[in-house]
């Protein structure tokens, strides 16, 4: 396909930008004409993992079953973008070690648990405060930052475009587009 498969792995709060983010990054690829896949709970927690709920156990379960699916997708000659809270280290190394070196690339969308909730585009925050929903991450359940990640995006204060547009130089300079 001339382009080098790999999956971008977006991971942060919910409400932090991982959709928006991936989905114009994602368009960026496809201007260039490559062929991509995006994968989140949109067209994966309905199906694939439709029996799974946000437990611990659940989301472990829920990244493995992606971890496997962006596997295939890599085989296959595909540039997987995923856009998951995946929460814990562990799940998200195991993806990495599905893949070969340089093929996992781990995106840290850094942005404030106190901008996300003031952002609540489905009033999930406010439920969580509530007590309406339980296991919400970054209120009642936890939320492990990366440790070493490749690409660390930095919360600013601007329009979604741009910091697609930052992150699509991260990756560049780091030769991974
Ligand atoms: C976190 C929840 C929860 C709980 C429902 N905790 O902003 P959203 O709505 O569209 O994205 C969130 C999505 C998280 O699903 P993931 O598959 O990414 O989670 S994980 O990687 O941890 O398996 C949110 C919604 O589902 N949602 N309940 N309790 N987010």
């Amino acid at each position: 396909l001339g382009q080098t498969p790999r999956v971008l792995w977006l991971t942060g709060f919910s409400g932090s930008g991982k959709s928006t983010i991936s989905n114009l990054l994602e368009q960026k690829f496809q201007e260039q004409g490559k062929h991509t896949y995006l994968l989140d709970g949109d067209n994966v927690r309905h199906g694939l993992c439709g029996d799974l709920g946000f437990s611990d156990e659940d989301r472990v379960e829920n990244i493995r079953r992606v971890s496997e699916v962006a596997k295939l997708f890599v085989d296959s000659g595909v540039i997987v973008l995923t856009a998951f809270i995946s929460p814990f280290q562990a799940d998200r190394d195991l993806c990495r070690d599905l893949l070969e070196e340089g093929e996992f690339v781990e995106v840290f969308i850094d942005t404030p648990l106190d901008v996300c909730e003031s952002r609540d585009p489905k009033g999930l925050y406010k439920k969580a405060r509530a007590g309406e929903i339980k296991h919400f991450t970054g209120i009642s359940s936890t939320y492990e930052a990366p440790v070493n990640p490749e690409i660390h995006l930095t919360y600013k204060d601007e329009p979604a475009e741009q910091t697609a547009e930052r992150l699509y130089a991260m990756l560049e300079e780091k030769g991974l587009v």
